[in-house]
């Protein structure tokens, strides 16, 4: 058993903490308040490797990929709200729910994508009204026969072409069902695997038939107090290595043109390139943007997200510039190799606490210093913030969040691995 540090520990070293912050200018008490209203959208797909419960296989083409083969993997609705509610007792704050069509509950029915309606995802409503969370979606346009060849939307078969576009049109009006029986807007993201393996000859034209793809799914007109869209790019997946449709260039075009939120996935840039730098831009230009926050390792590896620089400089731009109200916050990663609780965690954790370290900055301090043209002073004052005690103030919102703080969380996962995973 990790040991638990007593209530005493933690407040004494905030405490502590918060003269060392409020010598710095900072309202330490006021960080951590502002951090619990900021809500993280969990992905229902780290549970479940992205398998649904469409059919027996789960995960199948499509570019993305989960690996490993920890047991305990949810392989029912019913575990896949257990592990999700178990990752949330872990995390301070009041978040949402990201879900997948793939999840819908047809209650052993087999129901046609195209075909999907608010019913089917009645019992999620209902699950996420009574734990006060709001819930976001996706159309799940991959792991499925007209899907296969690797194109949906921008297919040259105006009939598989017509069946995805009527999956989309459903699930936003599943979105929407969402967002008025929860009183919060459902995100619902677009993302595609359409692309080329090898090098096309006609990229324009898979790009057209997107853009016209698109403009029939948005046509309708839905309550935007209810239904957010988005649109999510990539650089390039397995087995569309040479082209991918919806590019960063393509959906940048068409969120800025068709007033739609962006979807940056850490993922989905080159290795150097980095969505913190993106989102000022974006913003300039787009009213909000949704995060797929993740972490690429190499490629778009989907890894669980822990501290890194980016994570940092991700909430900083979130923070400095106030956007928080602009940017919608949701993971994305799948790995199959540790315990999927314990990844919940340790992500979403992180992301608080890069948060939080961001709420925990002098801004307006560090604002003057380079309007002035004070870079020394600038450097100096971010490298020693860097070794400020952000873990005595985050400790202390765990306790006031009523979740275990510092490491110890673990023995929660570790008890709910032997009592329920290992018995799967
Ligand atoms: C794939 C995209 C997409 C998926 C989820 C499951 O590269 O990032 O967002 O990860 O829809
Ligand atoms: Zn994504």
């Amino acid at each position: 058993m990790l040991a638990y540090p007593s209530d005493q520990q933690i407040t004494q070293a905030y405490a502590q903490a918060k003269d060392r912050y409020a010598q710095v200018g900072v309202d330490a008490d006021q960080a951590v308040r502002r951090l619990t209203q900021i809500p993280i959208s969990l992905h229902c797909w780290q549970a479940d490797d992205v398998g649904g419960f469409e059919t027996a296989e789960g995960l199948t083409g499509g570019g993305i990929m989960a690996t490993g083969g920890y047991p305990g993997k949810a392989t029912t609705l019913q575990q896949l709200r257990a592990d999700i509610e178990k990752a949330l007792t872990l995390l301070p704050g009041a978040h949402r729910l990201s879900l997948h069509a793939i999840y819908a509950d047809t209650g052993g029915k087999a129901v046609g994508r195209d075909k999907l309606t608010g019913e089917h995802f009645a019992s999620w409503i209902d699950w996420a009204k009574a734990r006060k969370l709001g819930l976001d979606f996706n159309g799940t346009f991959f792991s499925h026969p007209k899907a296969a060849d690797g194109f949906t939307l921008s297919h040259v078969d105006p009939g598989i072409r017509r069946f995805w576009i009527d999956h989309a049109i459903a699930c936003r009006r599943i979105g929407e069902a969402m967002g008025r029986q929860l009183g919060t807007p459902a995100v619902v993201n677009v993302w595609i695997p359409d692309g080329f393996k090898d090098i096309p000859i006609d990229r324009c034209g898979a790009r057209a038939r997107l853009r016209d793809a698109l403009d029939e799914v948005f046509a309708e007109d839905l309550d935007g107090d209810c239904v957010l869209d988005a649109v999510e790019s990539k650089l390039f997946g397995i087995g569309s290595e040479s082209c991918v449709v919806g590019s960063h260039e393509f959906y940048m075009g068409y969120a800025v043109t068709r007033n739609k939120l962006l979807c940056l996935d850490a993922g989905h840039f080159h290795p150097t390139e980095v969505i913190s730098d993106k989102i000022s831009s974006a913003l300039l230009f787009l009213d909000e943007i949704l995060l797929h926050v993740s972490r690429p390792v190499r490629w778009d590896s989907d890894h669980v997200v822990i501290l890194t620089d980016e994570l940092h400089a991700i909430a900083q731009e979130i923070v400095r510039n106030d956007f928080l109200a602009r940017v919608h916050i949701g993971l994305d990663f799948f790995d199959a190799s540790i315990n999927r609780v314990a990844a919940y965690a340790i992500g979403a954790r992180c992301m608080q606490k890069a948060l939080l370290a961001a709420l925990l900055e002098p801004a307006d301090t560090l604002r003057a210093m380079e309007e002035s043209g004070d870079t020394t002073g600038r450097l100096a004052m971010l490298e020693e913030l860097k070794t400020f005690p952000l873990g005595a103030v985050w400790d202390y919102a765990c306790l006031s969040g009523n979740v275990p703080a510092g490491p110890a969380w673990l023995n929660e996962v570790r008890k709910y691995e032997k009592d329920v995973l290992s018995k799967r």
